[in-house]
C-alpha cells in the first residue's frame, strides 16, 4: 500500500508563540496529536547533518556524477529503499555512527520545547533514526502507522520529525492525521515501505502537511496516525530524521534506548568518537524506569 490518499490536507501551523503558554500548548497538543514549529532549529546545525549523510551517499556512488552533493541528486542508475539489502545496511551503520546526527536530537531548543510540553525534564530516546528516500520508489513510502506500535513503553512520547534540508510538498515530507491519537491504539497489520506495518486510515480524515523548510519540526503522540509522502521529483533525494522524547519519569522500554535496526552495537556506533563526549550513553546519568520488551 504504502501511503494512502489523503482527501483533506491542511496547513502546517506554526505552534512557536504556544511556547510562552504551556497551557495553550498542552491544550492544542490534546485536541491536535501534533504541533508544528517554524524554524524551531538552526538551518546551519541541520544542513550540516544533511551534508554528512549526502556524503555517505556520495561515497556510497549513490549521487549523481559531477552534482553538488548538498543538491542530493539521486544517481540515475541506483534506486534502494529500507530493507536488509546489503547496500541500504552499509549505508545506514555509516550514518548512525555521525556524531552530529545524534547530537541534534539533543539541541537545547528540541529539549525546551519538550519540557514545556511534559511540564518536566524529557528522556531523549538513543533510538534515532534517519530516512533516505529515492524518487520513482513511491511502492516504498512510509504507510501509515501509529509509533507506539513500535516503541511501547509510555504513550506520552512524541516523535519529532524533521526534514534534513529544505523539503517542499513534492519531496514528500510527513502528512499527520489530525486528532487521530484519540482513536487510541488500531489494529497495525502488515504494510510495505519503512517499519513494514500499517494501520486503517478514515476516508475523511483531516490530515497536516505543506513545504517543510530547513529547521522546521513537526511532533507527534505516539498514537498519532501519520505517513510519509511520496516523493514525486524526478531525481532528488528526500533526507529526514525521527527523533523520540518522553517525560523522564515515565517508563521507557529498553530497545528505546538501543541503536535503530540493532545491525550496531553503541560501542561500534562510538568507536570514532571522542572518549568523553558527552552525547555517548547520556541517559545513563539518569535513575530511568527501564522495562521490558513483552513478546508479542
Ligand atoms: O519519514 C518518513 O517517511 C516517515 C517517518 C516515520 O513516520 C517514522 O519514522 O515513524
Amino acid at each position: 500500500m504504502a501511503m494512502v490518499d489523503m482527501k483533506q490536507i491542511h496547513a502546517l501551523e506554526d505552534a512557536t508563540d504556544l511556547l510562552a503558554d504551556p497551557a495553550g500548548l498542552r491544550r492544542r497538543a490534546a485536541e491536535h496529536g501534533c504541533l508544528f514549529f517554524r524554524g524551531l532549529l538552526d538551518p546551519s546545525r541541520v544542513n550540516d547533518v544533511r551534508w554528512q549523510v549526502l556524503t555517505v551517499c556520495n561515497d556510497d556512488g549513490w549521487l549523481a556524477p559531477g552534482s553538488d552533493p548538498m543538491d542530493g541528486v539521486a544517481h540515475p542508475d541506483t534506486r534502494v529503499y529500507e530493507s536488509d539489502d546489503p547496500r541500504w545496511q552499509n549505508f545506514y551503520n555509516s550514518v548512525l555512527c555521525i556524531r552530529d546526527f545524534h547530537a541534534l536530537a539533543l539541541d537545547p531548543a528540541l529539549i525546551g520545547m519538550f519540557e514545556v510540553l511534559f511540564g518536566e525534564p524529557p528522556l531523549a530516546h538513543s533510538r534515532n533514526i534517519c530516512r533516505l528516500v529515492f524518487p520513482d520508489l513511491n511502492t516504498h513510502s512510509t504507510p501509515p502507522h501509529q509509533d507506539n506500535y513500535f516503541i511501547g513503553g509510555s504513550d506520552e512520547t512524541w516523535t519529532a520529525w524533521m526534514p534534513l534540508g529544505d523539503c517542499p510538498e513534492e519531496l514528500g515530507g510527513l502528512a499527520v492525521n489530525r486528532g487521530s491519537h484519540r482513536h487510541g491504539m488500531l489494529e497495525t497489520t502488515e504494510g510495505v515501505g519503512p517499519g513494514g506495518r500499517q494501520v486503517p486510515v478514515e476516508d475523511d480524515s483531516a490530515w497536516v502537511g505543506g513545504d517543510y523548510a530547513c529547521g522546521d519540526v513537526i511532533i507527534l503522540h505516539s498514537l498519532t496516525i501519520h505517513q510519509g509522502r511520496d516523493n514525486l521529483t524526478s531525481d532528488r533525494l528526500r533526507l529526514s530524521a525521527d527523533y523520540r522524547y518522553q517525560p523522564r519519569s515515565h517508563p521507557v522500554r529498553e530497545d528505546s534506548l538501543q541503536p535503530h535496526m540493532n545491525w550496531l552495537t553503541w560501542e561500534e556506533i562510538y568507536g570514532q568518537w571522542d572518549g568523553d563526549d558527552p552525547v555517548k550513553y547520556y541517559w545513563k546519568a539518569w535513575d530511568l524506569d527501564v522495562v521490558k520488551r513483552e513478546p508479542r
